[in-house]
């Protein structure tokens, strides 16, 4: 199937968090996002259908998680992505699945080409009446749902949010961890709440000098550590993961399926967290899955803040055969008390596997009305 992308509408949203979400970068108590609406019309009918999809960008407002960021996004997206992306489909059409070569030229910014893609492949996949999970041909009908636990300011306030987490079902707790604030609460953890799946992430706040304290952390049986050491440095994660029992996980680090190549056969990891988001997109977070596969690697799906729309996307791909290990795949109600879409649900430790056409639900008119700060149309010329 072919669409014609008439125009791309950025929509800037801020979404309220129930509670203030801390990592070793810093503390989130909004979620600001820009989501993209593509509205195309179908080519290959005769009468031109119009369809619209939805993509969400998982940057955020400031270059710290990576070096994208939503001004930068919404500038590389108007200059540069989406005037490709216009002057391609006037000799050949467009697709998802071709849309990335088209975008390949511009160096970098995976998260803005992933939420292009993404809008695209959700137009696609609505016109020709598909559910992405079908699309990808998975066949479960749920994913077990894992949490990401923030830093939280005392040991006591920690254990009593897992022990909520445990309650609502969770099925994987990871706690958030920076050098200071890491042996301690993850053995208060252990301790208090026994045989759970648990794993921590750094979010890139150590060093090799740090070595010694993360081999403490061996002492928990943790199903990994994820992301100790700087998105760049890939052969200190390899030396680093000679040290430890804990197995490596990389998160920031790969922004591609090259990378995570890289990674693996390099020993800087044995488990990659994948982010459609951070990618470049669905498709290539399916081709990570795919080469991980084939080496033996696990995988799961992580996240990032999404919207009820990116967060049902996530649940489809985590249906893949090779996420053995449980994502960061949780209900809306863990970050917002009313989500742009219809709330993504837990149940009994569990995401549902959406089988509607498409990636996601639709934003709701009202919520975005409610939520929207800005937008932004771009008209193809
Ligand atoms: O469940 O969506 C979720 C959040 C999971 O902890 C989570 N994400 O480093 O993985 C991360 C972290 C993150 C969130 C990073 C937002 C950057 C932005």
């Amino acid at each position: 199937m072919t669409l014609h992308l008439d125009a791309m509408v950025l929509h800037v949203v801020r979404l309220p968090l129930v509670s203030p979400f801390t990592t070793s970068f810093g503390t989130e108590d909004e979620k600001v996002a820009l989501l993209l609406e593509a509205r195309t019309t179908v080519l290959d009918e005769g009468a031109g259908r119009e369809v619209t999809g939805w993509g969400e960008c998982v940057a955020m407002v400031d270059p710290l998680y990576s070096s994208e960021y939503i001004a930068g996004v919404r500038g590389v997206l108007v200059d540069h992505l989406l005037p490709r992306v216009f002057a391609s489909q006037r000799e050949r059409g467009l697709t998802a699945e071709t849309v990335g070569e088209v975008l390949a030229p511009v160096i970098g910014h995976p998260m803005a080409k992933a939420a292009l893609e993404m809008a695209l492949l959700d137009a696609q996949l609505r016109a020709a009446g598909t559910s992405f999970a079908d699309y990808l041909g998975v066949t479960v009908d749920r994913v077990p749902s894992g949490v990401s636990v923030g830093i939280q300011d005392s040991v006591p306030e920690l254990l009593a949010v897992v022990g909520d987490y445990l309650d609502q079902g969770y099925r994987r707790i990871k706690l958030k961890i920076r050098p200071g604030l890491d042996v301690e609460p993850t053995g208060a953890v252990r301790e208090r709440f026994g045989d759970i799946p648990l794993q921590v992430d750094a979010n890139a706040a150590y060093t090799l000098a740090d070595a010694a304290a993360l081999r403490r952390l061996d002492a928990f049986d943790l199903l990994l550590i994820e992301q100790p050491l700087a998105e760049d440095d890939l052969r200190q994660h390899a030396v680093l993961a000679r040290q430890l029992a804990t197995p490596i996980c990389l998160d920031e680090s790969v922004v591609s399926a090259a990378r995570a190549a890289d990674a693996l056969a390099l020993g800087a990891a044995s488990i990659i967290n994948i982010k459609p988001g951070r990618v470049g997109g669905y498709l290539e977070a399916r081709r990570i899955h795919d080469l991980c596969r084939a080496s033996g690697a696990a995988v799961w799906c992580g996240g990032m803040l999404e919207t009820g729309l990116g967060r049902a996307a996530n649940a489809a791909l985590a249906g893949l055969p090779g996420f053995t290990l449980t994502g960061d795949i949780s209900g809306s109600d863990r970050f917002y008390a009313v989500d742009l879409t219809p709330p993504v649900v837990m149940v009994d430790g569990h995401v549902a596997v959406r089988r509607e056409p498409g990636l996601g639900d639709h934003p709701e008119p009202a919520r975005l009305e409610e939520f929207g700060v800005g937008s932004q149309v771009v008209e193809a010329p």
